[in-house]
């Protein structure tokens, strides 16, 4: 049997060299350099073939974004209390960089290389299940749901690193509305897409596809849920989850599904990525929790991606700092176990 790659301690990891990283913006200067050249019609095999790409496919939308491409998309900043860390954010390379999004491969390197070309246009999200108005929405209907808040929040991987980013996006709560929730719906499911044509990382051995995620629905409604649609003022990059992620910043990273394709309403607690591959390492509620170690390693303290090999880890703080708005949600379960 596979032991899952993704709980790798992070004791040891050597942060990629700066070299190894594709930042967007080096990238977006490239492709802007391919175009020019093209525009000047550079007599070159590089010439034909930055045409070739560039003229393939183009896809529309929001400032006519191809694949890979980067756009503005402006937000107001977020009224929800707790959606503002005053820790500095991480560079938009370490965010670009640095991810884990196993659909394009389990290095942390992988999603910046592999993902560039990732169609994030056409796309729909399905709300379905146990719902009064089932809904499938377009990217430019989510785009407008809701007004687009900007929002710092930390990110603590289950693997034992940390880092403060700058999201786009507005609270889960308001897309969930829109499907008209029943009373019998008490858990939320989110399923990411698999496309083996673009996701070279769909490996039966690594995880089962599509990637899947859950929440009980009154965690989905908390408005500290965030539905991303945006980083850095941007549109999201592939990378990240484009073009619409969850992110439960009170809960290790691997609960904040990318990519996500459906949402379903559910009663029973619903089947996930992490639990079905290894479930005596991975639980369903996910709190982050400096109390209970990893099976395989501690999870007391955390390394703040960019604070260098070398400086002390910080203390992982219970409910990732988030504890004031949401310990209220865990009154009775017992947070000592490993869910
Ligand atoms: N579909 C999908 N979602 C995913 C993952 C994944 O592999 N596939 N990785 C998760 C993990 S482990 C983390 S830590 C975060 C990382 O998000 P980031 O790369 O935007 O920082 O995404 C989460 N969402
Ligand atoms: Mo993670």
């Amino acid at each position: 049997m596979l032991i899952p790659r993704f709980g790798q301690p992070e004791d040891g990891h050597v942060h990629p060299h700066p070299s190894e990283i594709t930042p967007a913006a080096v990238y977006a200067d490239r492709r802007r350099w391919m175009r020019q050249a093209a525009a000047w019609g550079v007599a070159s095999a590089a010439s034909s073939w930055a045409s070739g790409v560039e003229a393939a496919d183009p896809v529309p939308g929001i400032a006519g974004v191809r694949p890979g491409a980067r756009a503005p998309l402006s937000a107001v900043r977020s009224q929800v209390p707790g959606a503002w860390t005053m820790e500095p954010p991480n560079t938009h390379a370490d965010i670009t960089g640095y991810n884990n999004f196993y659909e394009f491969g389990t290095d942390k390197g992988d999603p910046a290389r592999h993902a560039r070309e990732f169609r994030t246009r056409p796309w729909t999200v399905t709300l379905d299940g146990l719902v009064r108005k089932p809904v499938t929405l377009d990217l430019d209907s989510l785009l407008k749901l809701a007004p687009l808040e900007e929002r710092i929040y930390r990110l603590r991987c289950v693997e034992g690193w940390s880092m403060v980013i700058p999201w786009v996006g507005y609270s889960l709560a308001e897309l969930l509305k829109r499907a008209e929730p029943l009373g019998s719906a008490k858990y939320v499911q989110f399923i990411s897409l698999a496309d083996p044509k673009q996701m070279p990382g769909l490996n039966p051995r690594v995880l089962a596809w599509p990637y899947a995620e859950g929440l009980r629905l009154d965690e989905a409604m908390h408005p500290l849920a965030l539905v991303a649609l945006g980083l850095y003022g941007e549109v999201l990059p592939p990378q990240n989850g484009a073009p619409v992620r969850l992110v439960v910043p009170w809960k290790y990273g691997f609960k904040s599904a990318k990519s996500i394709v459906r949402i379903r309403l559910v009663e029973q607690m619903p089947a996930t990525a992490w639990v079905q591959a290894a479930p005596s390492e991975y639980g369903f509620f996910a709190n982050v929790n400096p109390a209970v170690d990893h099976p395989r390693w501690s999870q007391a303290t955390e390394r703040r991606i960019g604070d260098g090999v070398f400086a002390p880890k910080r203390p992982t703080q219970p409910f990732n700092g988030y504890g004031a708005q949401v310990a209220s949600l865990y009154a009775g379960l017992d947070l000592r176990r490993w869910y």
